[in-house]
């Protein structure tokens, strides 16, 4: 007979979320009793983790016609304060930082990690509960264009200053390490947003973009309000780069004109099809300066980037309207809008031209805050699937006691831990490079990292999340229990600040740039790792397989070299996983190097290194770059369909 109820502890009769229709995880957890926050997920409860084993098996062994309520029957996963519970971070954290800069940034973390547990998690949800709408008239016909946002959704922008969410990163108090400390933070707090991670994404980059220019006196007082604490002053801002001609292909897309008057502002009239987190204060955006005659120069060279205030200081739209709020997948919590600019004033803050290059300061930022969401949702998944593991009884026993269940969620750990260093590798040079600490190679080697962690983890996310998404079986699939949102978010992570293809030509990009250069420095770097391991006997296998992975690499390229654009373009995709795993695979033994490392972080690196390291050599090898097989490919998609393929 099934036999199920209740722990004794979950039974009262006021604490009963399932019958309130959606499902409110802030309600849940007040009712929990807080001895169980956390459990068997902080060290040293073992005890602890029997005794709730043997009450799961005792509470089985109840018939169910003496269960003590019928509408619960299933465990809830739940966490403790995440930086407790993430003992990679902690690792990496004393590993790395300063003595005096790490006990300042463990005290800051740990006080954060409370907040996120009590205070902001609630707030995330009720944004997802609470998604903004879009007002387009008043009562009386008046058109208003009014985007209104739930009260958690402000809370979650006070809060963002509070913290110095932003700010952290341009204060510098820890030096090299504040950038560091400000992503840890993010990866900490993207998971409770309430998808408030996207407008501070953007604020961060347009932040980076005005510093890079050197703070011109006319932006100082948009720095300061960008970079704020005062909850009364922070702006948040956007980035409007996409138009309905297309997204990647922002040089032949771009079709807003602005046109000079003559007080020096400009006006911008186009369509803006994209503008996430429309409800930002400022923003960022292209547009091409028409001349005298009204005409404009077409492509990359006619884009020139400009910074416009959202609302005049009334509040009313600086000649903008909003068309609609986009119907979206996911990150519903935040308003996507389609906007026309019919005038809006605006100042040109690029050289004319040199739109494209000088946004990429800001992409290079929002691509980091990618990679930041990237892990954070796997990190997320993955703790609540470890907790329910230790909950969740089939076949007579927990999951965790599953070999094979084991093995999944193993797995999607080392591919979190690996995105993880990854993400660690890049704001730490990001950090040396704004405190001028950074060498040329150090440079090089982070415009290369920045969009091959950005595609990389991107697809990680999407895989893992669905993955452990499985892990809860069909309670996973169910709305209320929060877990599908991380799903639909996580699937943008791929898409938006540019799509694995054109995040792939963005490495190749950074090659021809350097002409050649970064892969140098990315081979000795990678060495320069994996020399460090080498008197670590247990990470011997790792190790080989790592160096023959460079060999296979350097390989690739010499013959990829001698051949013509197109096989670097059919490669690029495999190339820049090839960069991924390779750089990743690195980190992960140099962590598992140090003196004090953990078993399992000797297991993490042996296991990560168990894949195919650099599958452009065996692409390369296959021929699957040559110009027969684009052909092919194009045969492929199109066979059956009365549209003909390319003909190269
Ligand atoms: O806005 C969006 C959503 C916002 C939401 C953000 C939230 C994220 C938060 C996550 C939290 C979880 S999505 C829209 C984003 N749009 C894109 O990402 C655009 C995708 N397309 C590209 O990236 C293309 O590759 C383009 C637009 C950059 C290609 O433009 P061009 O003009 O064809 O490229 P060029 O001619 O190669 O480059 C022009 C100049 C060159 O410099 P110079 O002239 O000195 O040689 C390039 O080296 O720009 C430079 N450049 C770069 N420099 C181009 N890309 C970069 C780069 N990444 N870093 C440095």
């Amino acid at each position: 007979m099934f036999t199920c109820r209740l722990p004794r502890w979950r039974s009262s009769a006021t604490c009963k979320p399932w019958q309130s229709g959606r499902f409110l995880p802030c309600l849940w957890e007040r009712c929990q009793p807080p001895s169980r926050k956390g459990i068997n997920t902080t060290a040293g409860q073992g005890q602890q983790v029997g005794a709730q084993e043997k009450q799961v098996l005792e509470d089985l062994e109840m018939p169910l016609a003496r269960r003590e309520t019928e509408n619960l029957f299933q465990e809830q996963p739940e966490t403790g304060n995440q930086y407790l519970e993430d003992a990679l971070l902690r690792s990496y954290l004393k590993t790395h930082l300063p003595p005096k800069v790490l006990e300042e940034v463990n005290r800051d973390l740990e006080r954060f990690g409370n907040r996120l547990l009590t205070k902001i998690r609630p707030l995330g949800w009720e944004c997802e509960l609470n998604p903004p709408v879009f007002r387009q008239y008043d009562a009386w016909g008046q058109r208003v264009d009014q985007i209104v946002t739930c009260s958690a959704w402000r809370k979650m922008k006070e809060i963002a200053a509070e913290e110095g969410l932003i700010a952290e990163a341009y204060e510098r108090r820890y030096s090299n390490w504040s950038r560091l400390h400000q992503a840890v933070k993010l990866y900490l707090f993207s998971s409770c947003s309430g998808g408030f991670n996207c407008p501070l994404a953007m604020t961060d980059g347009a932040a980076k973009v005005i510093e890079s220019l050197g703070i011109p006196g006319s932006l100082k007082n948009a720095f300061d309000h960008l970079t704020s604490r005062d909850p009364k002053k922070f702006w948040t801002s956007g980035q409007w780069m996409t138009e309905r001609r297309g997204g990647s292909d922002v040089a032949n897309g771009t079709e807003t004109v602005a046109r000079k008057q003559p007080d020096g502002i400009y006006r911008l009239y186009g369509f803006k099809w994209f503008t996430s987190a429309a409800d930002s204060d400022v923003t960022l955006t292209l547009a091409r300066v028409a001349d005298a005659e009204g005409h404009v120069k077409e492509g990359s060279s006619g884009l020139s980037l400009f910074f416009l205030k959202v609302r005049d200081e009334e509040g009313k739209l600086n000649s903008i309207q909003v068309q609609r709020l986009k119907d979206k997948l996911g990150t519903r919590q935040m308003a996507t809008a389609e906007l026309w600019l019919d005038g809006a004033k605006a100042e040109l803050i690029s050289a004319e031209g040199r739109g494209v290059a000088s946004i990429s300061n800001m992409l290079n930022i929002t691509r980091i805050h990618n990679v930041i969401g990237a892990v954070a949702s796997m990190r997320r998944m993955i703790s609540l699937s470890r907790e329910y593991a230790c909950r969740r009884v089939a076949f007579g026993k927990l999951l965790k006691d599953h070999p094979l269940h084991m093995q999944t969620i193993a797995r999607m750990e080392v591919q979190t831990r690996g995105a993880f260093l990854l993400l660690m590798e890049i704001v730490r040079l990001l950090g040396l490079a704004e405190t001028n600490m950074a060498s040329e190679q150090d440079q090089l080697l982070l415009r290369l990292l920045i969009p091959v962690a950005k595609l990389y983890t991107g697809k990680q996310a999407s895989a893992v999340v669905v993955e452990a998404m499985e892990s809860f079986g069909g309670q996973g699939y169910m709305e209320d229990t929060g877990l599908p949102v991380i799903l639909r978010d996580a699937l943008v992570l791929s898409i938006w600040e540019g799509t694995t293809n054109i995040l792939s030509l963005d490495v190749l990009r950074s090659l021809t740039k350097s002409q050649g250069e970064v892969m140098a420095v990315f081979v000795s770097t990678v060495q320069k790792k994996l020399e460090r391991a080498s008197s670590t006997a247990k990470l011997e296998p790792a190790v080989k397989r790592m160096r023959d992975a460079v060999s296979s690499l350097t390989r690739f390229m010499r013959a990829a070299g001698s051949k013509g654009a197109l096989t670097m373009e059919l490669a690029a995709r495999d190339f820049s996983y090839s960069l991924a795993r390779i750089y990743t695979g690195a980190l992960l033994i140099e962590h598992a190097a140090r003196p004090d490392a953990s078993s399992t972080d000797i297991a993490a690196a042996r296991r990560w290194c168990h894949q195919e390291l650099c599958p452009a050599a065996t692409e390369l090898e296959n021929s699957s770059y040559e110009a027969e097989e684009a052909l092919q490919d194009s045969a492929l998609v199109y066979e059956g369909s009365p549209a003909r393929g390319s003909r190269l």
